[in-house]
């Protein structure tokens, strides 16, 4: 290792150390928290399946060349973007990704077994979710809310299935998977009878949710819901809002996922962990960065992003709440994309352990406000980029223009072949 870089580590070992805080330890913190990366990201949500034109409900915006095609070019740049960043992954799949042409309503977990056995040899763990949308059965953006008996029959079968498959996943990879239930269901304009398709998301729901996970089963799996509060094309009503899902999985034993770009901009999310975790079977965050809506931009060392981590370290969530990235851009490298979010967010978590939240947590216990908004302030001039260089540079990762040059020769490489 460079002799700079340990030598800069060896000194923020002290100053951290005269607050209490040790960061070998908080290095092996790091090691136990792992990021799920969304593999949709690779290829702007479109899947495998090769449905041909069929409406979409979440929006990507830009043309940039190279998005992965298949399976093999998919994990490959996965694999590129993990080699950037020094957390522990996991993959978030969605059932569009199926490499074995079944019907979305009939999947197994074999038609994912390229991506099984891939994240077992790499050492990743894998989250899952049904993709309940960018189907010829979708009607008027719906599926499980769908006024249409057929249309929802066909998806609650696919949610029943995506349940089996999460299991299974995790009962293989030995780790929980995070079963993630989001549905575009909602309305562009005024609805006459809100309450006639909330009662049909609640009915579908409880059919997905019909049979319990068996004792062996249970370790391994968790089902997750994502609110949103409006979508494009579902400005007035969506039927899966967050009041919704918070009622729903408190009195029915199932969790919930927090999308940090499905709430009014100005709404903090991180205070939303304490006051909904609580009550819910497990939650998963989908870290994103909204301009002005849910635009899903890459997400990047914002005050959104801090607070968050901050959050998670001084609840005691870490560990306890999973943590994955939603955001996709097309206007830029799309393996860009994941490294800088992922970067990011180790960044900001990294930085959450190193806080000597003691301290600040005692003066407020003390009533010292003063000195509470002081040490928040003063920290943030705590050497953490030192620990952040010596992290790095003990698992060999790149950065700043070596990091820039790696991901150029990637894309000229291995990307541009693509054209
Ligand atoms: C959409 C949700 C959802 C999707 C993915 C593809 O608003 O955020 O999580 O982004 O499932
Ligand atoms: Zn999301």
């Amino acid at each position: 290792m460079d002799a700079a870089i340990l030598a800069a580590y060896e000194a923020a070992k002290k100053v951290y150390a005269a607050y209490g805080v040790d960061t070998d330890k908080v290095l092996e913190e790091f090691e136990k928290i792992p990021v799920s990366l969304q593999c949709w990201a690779g290829d702007d949500v479109k899947g495998f399946e090769g449905l041909g034109p069929v409406a979409s409900e979440n929006v990507v915006t830009g043309a940039y060349p190279y998005a992965a095609r298949n399976g093999d070019e998919l994990r490959s740049d996965i694999d590129e973007a993990f080699s950037l960043s020094p957390l522990t992954h996991k993959v978030n799949l969605h059932s569009m990704y199926a490499e074995h042409h079944h019907p979305r309503n009939d999947l197994t977990i074999e038609d994912f077994r390229e991506w099984i056995d891939w994240a077992k040899k790499k050492g990743y763990g894998v989250d899952f979710n049904v993709s309940f949308f960018t189907h010829p059965m979708m009607k008027d953006g719906m599926s499980v809310a769908c006024l249409d008996p057929e249309v929802r029959a066909y998806w609650i079968k696919a949610g029943i299935d995506g349940r089996k498959i999460s299991a299974a996943i995790g009962k293989e990879l030995h780790q929980v998977c995070y079963n993630n239930l989001w549905f575009p269901d909602g309305l562009k304009d005024i609805p006459a009878n809100r309450k006639k398709y909330r009662e049909l998301l609640e009915d579908s729901l409880n059919q997905i949710f019909a049979e319990p996970y068996t004792e062996d089963e249970k370790p391994y799996v968790k089902d997750v819901l994502e609110g949103k509060w409006f979508g494009i094309g579902t400005e007035s009503f969506v039927v899966g809002s967050h009041e919704f899902y918070i009622g729903y999985a408190a009195t029915h034993h199932v969790g919930v996922t927090l999308d940090t770009g499905h709430f009014r901009p100005t709404e903090d999310v991180a205070d939303k962990v304490s006051a909904i975790y609580p009550f819910v079977n497990g939650m998963m965050l989908h870290v994103s960065r909204g301009i002005h809506w849910d635009s899903d931009h890459v997400v990047i060392e914002d005050d959104g992003l801090t607070n968050m981590m901050n959050e998670l370290k001084r609840g005691g969530y870490f560990g306890k709440v999973a943590i994955g990235l939603d955001y996709f851009d097309a206007t830029i490298n799309r393996v860009y994309g994941w490294v800088i979010g992922l970067r990011a967010a180790a960044k900001a978590i990294l930085n959450a352990l190193l806080e000597p939240t003691a301290i600040l947590q005692d003066t407020e216990e003390k009533g010292d406000f003063g000195d509470r908004l002081l040490y928040m302030e003063e920290f943030h001039n705590l050497p953490r980029n030192d620990v952040w260089n010596y992290l790095l540079a003990k698992k060999g990762i790149l950065s700043g223009k070596d990091m820039e040059q790696e991901l150029k020769r990637y894309e000229n490489e291995v990307q541009r072949l693509r054209q």
